[in-house]
């Protein structure tokens, strides 16, 4: 028998090199999948259609609340306008929501992908400009997604093998991904329209028009939705426990429960990792509040333990979606600020002992001068756990986790 010869056999025995690349190529264009290479029923229009939108509904709460969540961690100053400190629960409620949200995308997505993934292989790739530009828009939504979902929850479990910035990345690409999204909408809404609409026609003659499985006993375009759709609905059952605590036995995906920690509260960065269990405990702890004021004050342990205590019930409401509530007590901001005669409307750098990460916060005018604003040095009733922040923590109304600044040693007042 005559052995095949390589490409390059043919060519150096002589042969055309045009020709022998147009029958490779007309071979390869035989045997590639096109559209109608994929027989199952369950790649089909309407099935597309129902997930995209669920899809949409998911995107659009998750790009909203994380709007929310964004704007309350890096506020908008316009004019005289400062962020409203309440409700104090709003962001809890939105990084929840949001990291939820993301994280029941990704079975959704990979389902949808799954369905609509022949289509990749339609032929003509483009027929019109239109048609390419869509084409692009959708290599945008894919990417995009696929890429802010899955930093999104690399970045919940603390895993962050990059060297670009997490939260603007994630920011700008959210525009990206919902402008693809809507205009993928725009164009598709009236082939999704009519895939609806012509099933519920075509349901009402047959029994089972729609419900067809591409194999007998294969898995019906119901059976593919209903998986999906459960699918996402398990992931939420067991991430929000994170932050639902009569949930929290659930939370097998969430990195985190809201219950377990010293206090009965998670812990972010131990005193021990902070570097700073030696200096919280050292005997000449002081907090020092000096800046714009015309009287700097310096205040001992036993002196802020002396000043009128408050009690609050706020939350630790984490960037990564967990969120914890806790009774704090301690002194009032606006009333230590008084205490070194403050001017009003004066922004306050909260800086703690820690020399590295998170050494600082800044609360704008209206959160200093909240009266739910704490200097905390108390969790219901019990001195902070060194990795809570003894000896004194931040503790206000509406704010990310990050902001919650612990082993506090400083208050530098910006008029
Ligand atoms: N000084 C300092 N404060 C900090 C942190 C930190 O690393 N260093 N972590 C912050 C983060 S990200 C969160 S979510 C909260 C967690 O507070 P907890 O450990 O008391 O629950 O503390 C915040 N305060
Ligand atoms: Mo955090």
């Amino acid at each position: 028998m005559k052995r095949r010869r390589s490409l390059t056999q043919r060519v150096a025995h002589g042969e055309p090199a045009e020709r022998v690349l147009a029958e490779r190529l007309a071979l390869l264009r035989r045997v590639a999948p096109r559209e109608g290479s994929f027989a199952s029923a369950l790649h089909d229009e309407r099935v597309a259609a129902l997930l995209g939108i669920a899809l949409a509904a998911a995107f659009g709460i998750c790009f909203v609340t994380g709007l929310i969540s964004h704007f309350i961690q890096n506020p908008l100053r316009i004019g005289a306008l400062s962020q409203p400190t309440g409700p104090a629960w709003l962001y809890r409620v939105t990084q929840g929501v949001h990291v939820v949200t993301g994280t029941a995308a990704i079975p959704l997505l990979l389902v949808k992908l799954w369905a609509v993934y022949p289509r990749l292989f339609r032929r003509p790739a483009v027929t019109s400009i239109a048609h390419g530009i869509e084409r692009v828009l959708v290599a945008c939504l894919v990417g995009g997604s696929l890429f802010i979902l899955m930093t999104g929850e690399m970045a919940t479990a603390q895993w962050v093998p990059w060297e670009f910035r997490f939260r603007q990345t994630h920011f700008w690409t959210s525009f990206i991904v919902i402008g693809a999204l809507v205009a993928h909408i725009g164009a598709k809404l009236a082939i999704s329209r009519r895939a609806l609409r012509r099933d519920a026609r075509a349901r009402m003659r047959t029994e089972d028009g729609a419900l067809r499985a591409s194999r007998p006993g294969g898995l019906t375009r119901r059976g593919l939705l209903i998986s999906a759709l459960a699918g996402a609905g398990a992931v939420v059952l067991t991430t929000a426990g994170q932050t639902l605590r009569p949930l929290r036995s659930l939370a097998l995906l969430a990195p985190r429960r809201p219950d377990a920690g010293p206090q009965g509260l998670p812990v972010n960065r131990t005193a021990k990792a902070a570097g700073v269990l030696e200096a919280s405990h050292a005997g000449d702890w002081a907090l020092l509040i000096d800046g714009d004021v015309p009287h700097p004050v310096r205040l001992s342990l036993d002196d802020l333990r002396a000043l009128p205590q408050c009690h609050v019930t706020l939350p630790i409401a984490c960037v990564e979606g967990w969120s914890a509530s806790a009774r704090w007590t301690g002194v009032s901001l606006p009333a230590l600020l008084r205490h070194a005669r403050a001017p009003k409307q004066a922004r306050v750098a909260v800086e703690s002992l820690e020399r590295a990460g998170l050494r600082r916060s800044t609360l704008n005018p209206a959160q200093a001068a909240d009266a739910d604003t704490l200097l905390a040095l108390a969790i219901d009733g019990e001195p902070l756990h060194p990795d809570h922040g003894y000896p004194c923590r931040l503790i206000a109304p509406n704010r990310p986790g990050v902001q919650q600044t612990k082993w506090v040693t400083h208050l530098r007042v910006q008029a």
